[in-house]
């Protein structure tokens, strides 16, 4: 008779090989970009509420508003102008352009803003948006 004895089959396990690999510890260092991303937003407000004390009368470009209409109603200027926005009526107004371009925000009763003219070339349209029905356009020409 034989009796065949199979060694307890799930024996065998001890071949394991346990590799003790070397992650190399790499410290990441992140320095923190951020800053310009930051900075990018401030720019959108730079040039829209600043008094212009009498840039007109300087020799600047000037559009007036009044009686809920832009004077002169087409104004050239060179590209990047500072263009000088004053309000003499009695309720606030805007000169924003129809494009994004440039945007005076609120321009309250007696007051100037400065706007920068687009450095390119073109002809902006612009209204008020307050009063929609007033309308402009800004001719820029190098
Ligand atoms: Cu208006």
């Amino acid at each position: 008779m034989h009796v065949t004895e199979h060694p307890a089959a799930g024996a065998p396990r001890a071949g394991r090989h346990q590799r003790h690999r070397r992650a190399g510890r790499r410290t990441y260092r992140r320095v923190a970009a951020a800053a310009a991303l930051a900075a990018a937003g401030i720019l959108a407000a730079a040039c829209s509420s600043s008094p212009a004390p009498d840039a007109a009368r300087s020799g600047g470009p000037a559009i007036t508003i009044s009686s809920f209409a832009y004077h002169p109603a087409t104004l050239t200027v060179r590209p990047g102008a500072h263009v000088t926005v004053t309000n003499t009526d009695a309720v606030a107004h805007t000169l924003t352009s129809r494009s994004g371009a440039f945007d005076t925000g609120l321009v309250q009763p007696g007051q100037s803003v400065t706007i920068v003219a687009p450095t390119k070339d073109g002809t902006y349209p612009y209204y008020c948006t307050v009063h929609q029905y007033m309308s402009g356009t800004l001719v820029v020409s190098g």
